[in-house]
């Protein structure tokens, strides 16, 4: 075959390829696996802002998932149920308080960078009360990080030898949990996709397949709207 005929074909299956992986990136970002939630705004001294109320659980469980086993976020809607949605729809240039309930075990994260908060009020989460900058990145149970907008907090793990740990979600807060409360700012509008960057997908190869990879468990997008 010709040079000019195989660099031809390879510059055509390179083409494809890349076609193949922006309808495969196009899915993730729009089909979703979840509903887009609305989290309400209140409005403070004229001022935009939302409470933003999620848990974190080892197993999403038969009643919120076809996939019980499957690691999960769940936000908390106006109503005070638990739903297994992970696109929120949140106010441009407003302030977010997020509440983390966290009802998982450690898995740790492969870089211990990633134990140091960054990019909510003053680089802070409070920790069960407690503000602090970083946790021990082995006492990570998982993330939530949004890369556009520079924001990354672990969430501590709850002890393996706690009593009276969740099975399935949504876990009630009488069970053995750890808080995590932090707060950001949203700015221009845009598509900011999150995700959990604690590789907590056990039996998946690294703990990386499954729910870490699918939209509605450990990634979603926040649709930030003017
Ligand atoms: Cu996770």
């Amino acid at each position: 075959m010709q040079v000019g005929v195989k660099l031809l074909l390879v510059a055509a299956a390179v083409a494809v390829a890349g076609v193949l992986i922006g309808f495969y990136a196009n899915k993730l970002t729009h089909d979703a696996n979840s509903a887009a939630y609305t989290v309400p705004v209140r409005i403070v001294n004229g001022q935009r802002v939302v409470d933003l109320k999620i848990q974190t659980v080892a197993a999403a469980g038969p009643t919120v998932s076809h996939n019980p086993d499957w690691v999960s976020y769940l936000v908390q809607t106006s109503n005070g149920v638990w739903k297994r949605l992970t696109v929120w729809d949140l106010p441009a240039n407003a302030t977010i308080h997020v509440t983390d309930y966290n009802f998982d075990g450690a898995s740790g994260t492969r870089n211990p960078f990633l134990g140091r908060f960054t990019g909510t009020d003053g680089n802070r989460a409070l920790v069960n009360g407690k503000p602090v900058d970083h946790i021990d990145p082995s006492l990570a149970s998982h993330i939530f990080a949004v890369p556009q907008l520079g924001i990354n907090i672990a969430f501590l793990g709850v002890p393996d030898n706690a009593k009276n740990q969740c099975g399935y979600a949504p876990c009630p807060l009488k069970t053995a949990h750890e808080t995590i409360k932090f707060t950001f700012h949203t700015t221009t509008p845009g598509h900011y996709r999150w995700q959990c960057f604690v590789p907590c997908a056990a039996g998946w190869i690294s703990g990386w397949g499954g729910p870490m990879q699918t939209i509605g468990y450990m990634d979603g997008f926040l649709n930030v709207k003017a």
